[in-house]
Order: C-alpha cells, then structure tokens, then sequence
C-alpha cells in the first residue's frame, strides 16, 4: 500500500512502487521542489490547484454517418462528463470552453491539402463522397459534424495548453474528440483527423515565445503507438516524445515498424524520442509503474521539462475492447501522481482514444482527482510486471542505444524483482501451432 500526498503542496510523490523495485531516485529532487516554489509555481504553497476542464457538447457532432455502432463515439465524452459531475469533481475545477483552432497554428503540423480536406469534408457539396473519402484512408469516418469537431478539438488543446503555460491554471483537462496522435502531416488516420497535441506543442514552442516554454514532454499512454506525434517531432530536441504502447512484435495497430524502440529520433533529435513497445497484452498497473520508474522518470528529470503534453488514451484501461491492457483507475492515479514532480506540475492532458465507457470514465475521475490535489493511496493488487515488460525496458532501449543520450539510464537494473511470465493465452496459441503443424504432417504423410 502506497499512500500518495498532495503533490501540490507535500513533498513529491513517492518514487517508487513496491510493485516493482525502483532504480535510486535520482538526487536533487527535493530540491526541485524548492526550486519550483521559489520560481513561483502556478499554485503558491497551501492554495488549491486551479484545474481547467474543457468540455464542449459541439465535439459530440463527429459521429458515423448513418449512425453505424463505432468504438469511438459521441457517448465516451457524456459518459466522462456525466461521471465527473456524478462525483462532483467538475464543479471543483475551471470551466473552460472550446475554440477552434486558426488554420495558421494547424499549417505548422498539417499540410494546406490535409487542411483543406477537413474543412471541406462536411460541407454540402461534399455529400455525395463524402464515405468514399473516408474509405481512401485508413480507420476514418467523415459526417456533418466532423469539420467543426476537428477543428474544435485541435483548438481547445491549444486553449488549455495555452492557460496552463501561462501560469493561469495549474493543470488542465481537454476532453476532446476525434483524437489525434494517429493523424499524420499528409492523412488522417486511426480515428484521428487534426494532430491536437502535437498542433499544442507546436504553438507554444513556435507561436508564443512569450511563455517561456523552451522544452516540452510530451508522454503517449494510449494503448496506440502515437505515429502521427513522433514524426512531427522526429528531429527535434525542444520536444521529448514518449510513448508506452502494445507492439506484439509488429503486429498491433498501427502496424508499423516505427513504434519500436530502435526509434530514437534523428538529427539534432536523436535521443529525443523513446518507444516502450509492449509484446503483448494484459500489462497492468504493475509494467506502466516500471516503465515509468525505470524509464521515464529518469529521463524525465533530466530532460526538466518546461511543461508536459500527455496524449491521454485510456484504451489500456482494464475492460477495453480494443486495448487488451488492465490498467485500472488508481494505477492511472499513480502513473499521472508521478509526473507531477516535473515541470511545476504543469500538465494538459488531452483525450485520445478509450473505449469502454466505464473505464474511461472512471480512470478519467481518478486523473482528475489528483489533479485537483485529492489524497489517494494506491492499494496494489500484488501484480506483477511481466518477464517481457523487463526484457523490454533493458534489452531495448535505455540500457543500449539511449543510454548515450541519458546517462542517468546507465544505473543498474535491480535483479531480484519478482516476474511473471507471458499471459496464458500465448501458450494457447503456442498450443495451437504445434498441433496445426502436427495434423499438417500427418497430411502430407498421409
Ligand atoms: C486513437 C485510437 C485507434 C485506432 C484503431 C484502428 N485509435 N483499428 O485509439
Ligand atoms: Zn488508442
């Protein structure tokens, strides 16, 4: 049992779980928090944390067109909404509206033909192709609303991303839609149409010099790869791209070999982006905590991030139909608590994908919760992390091709950490395969 404090106001979350038995924190983190109060952090000692909460219905116009059942519906953002208010933590936080987003911020991410397309996708004269389009392109439904939700997506990112660099709230919650990591310069993609958080980031590195934002984090926990953000981002050391995703050796969506961890970056952003490809499902609570202790947070403090962009999905949510992960909400509590040592606590999280509306829902409030400052105690489920999510975090990146860019990566792993091994369900199909090759001897003998 873990109890993690008010990360506002007491000393930093604990570094470690005993899920997982941590690498040494790393020194100086008292001292941040020293820091941080001195600099003048957006919540003074003792005072509440300001936290904006964007919700605005008009993101609920993108749906499919002839009302066909689809995973990423209007209903995911009610049902969030609903839970927030049910619990009474959206009338603790700022209420903020959505905008949409200028065409000019979009042209930093999108190309003119890209921005184009959705602007006219929902328009009259598009009717009668308008499903033909979307078939051009890879998991992508186009409607009436689309337009106006794509751009009101990318902009409310903006909007908040802006306030908290700004200093005028503490942190901020975009609950948007349709997503946006899988949205590439060229194409929509993944039920992705605008790049929302990369389109953020851009704007406050490029467009508001005046914030002083110099260096932005930005952490990927989508179940997804986020392939659209690591190549706006490829060669750029201002942004540090992180993302935590099913890979299964290629073989989860998006399919691509870029989401694996031999993806550093290029250029001067060589070092600067880091992939923790998952080999298979049902990594829970237990392999996100190492994956942020052995990993992230080492990085992180280094890297000392002027704020922090987290691509929210929450199909890694325990119950998803697509994810196959059991995240639960309070481990979605602790990966979230753990990040606010950074950055003065100046987190926007902006929605991705999740699924089951349950979950999401739930992991959203307890996100929201340690956001607004609530004391929580993480109750382990006595998990373990898997032998691949070690394999992973040594063999693959870190300890090898990053450890030249982060040396703080060069500490040793502890050896003595309790493993499971690969979920059942690998040896079924391992079962499966030794008896279809069997009966295909037996035919070719036979
Ligand atoms: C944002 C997101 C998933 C796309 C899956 C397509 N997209 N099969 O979670
Ligand atoms: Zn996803």
């Amino acid at each position: 049992v873990q109890s993690s404090r008010l990360p506002h106001r007491d000393a930093p979350p604990q570094f470690s779980t005993p899920l997982c038995p941590p690498v040494s924190p790393p020194p100086g983190r008292g001292d941040r928090r020293r820091r941080m109060a001195a600099a003048g952090a957006a919540t003074p000692v003792g005072a509440a944390p300001r936290v904006g909460l964007l919700y605005d219905d008009r993101m609920c116009a993108h749906a499919t067109p002839d009302g066909e059942k689809h995973p990423e519906n209007p209903e995911r953002l009610r049902a969030i909404r609903r839970k927030l208010d049910a619990e009474g933590v959206a009338s603790r936080c700022v209420d903020m509206k959505a905008k949409e987003a200028k065409e000019k911020y979009i042209a930093s991410v999108h190309t003119p033909n890209h921005i184009k397309l959705i602007r006219d996708i929902s328009s009259k004269e598009y009717d009668y192709r308008r499903n033909k389009t979307a078939r051009k392109f890879n998991s992508i439904y186009f409607n009436e609303g689309s337009s106006e939700s794509a751009f009101l997506a990318a902009g409310s990112v903006i909007e908040v991303a802006e306030k908290v660099a700004a200093g005028e709230l503490s942190s901020a919650i975009a609950l948007v839609r349709p997503p946006g990591h899988h949205a590439e310069h060229n194409e929509p993609m993944g039920f992705c149409l605008f790049n929302n958080v990369a389109i953020a980031a851009n704007y406050l590195l490029n467009e508001r010099p005046d914030l002083g934002i110099n260096k932005i984090l930005i952490v990927d926990w989508d179940v997804h790869h986020g392939n659209g953000t690591q190549k706006m981002f490829y060669s750029d050391p201002r942004v540090l791209f992180f993302s935590v995703h099913r890979f299964d050796y290629g073989s989860f969506y998006p399919c691509e070999g870029d989401a694996s961890h031999c993806f550093i970056g290029e250029g001067a952003g060589e070092g600067y982006n880091i992939n923790v490809p998952w080999e298979h499902g049902k990594c829970s609570d237990a392999d996100y905590v190492a994956a942020w202790d052995h990993v992230l947070l080492p990085i992180a403090e280094a890297f000392d991030p002027d704020i922090i962009l987290l691509s929210a999905g929450f199909d890694a949510a325990m119950g998803d139909p697509l994810g196959g992960c059991c995240i639960t909400p309070d481990g979605y509590a602790l990966l979230l608590t753990k990040l606010l040592g950074f950055a003065k606590g100046r987190i926007v999280m902006a929605l991705e994908g999740g699924y089951n509306l349950k979950s999401i829902a739930n992991s959203l409030c307890a996100c929201t919760k340690v956001l607004l400052g609530d004391n929580f105690t993480y109750n382990s489920p006595r998990m373990q992390p898997f032998e691949s999510t070690w394999r992973v975090i040594q063999m693959v990146m870190v300890r090898d091709e990053l450890k030249a860019y982060w040396p703080v990566l060069s500490s040793k792993l502890p050896d003595n950490v309790p493993l499971r091994s690969a979920p059942s369900y690998i040896e079924v199909n391992f079962i499966f395969l030794i008896f279809f090759l069997v009966t295909l001897c037996w035919d070719l003998l036979g």
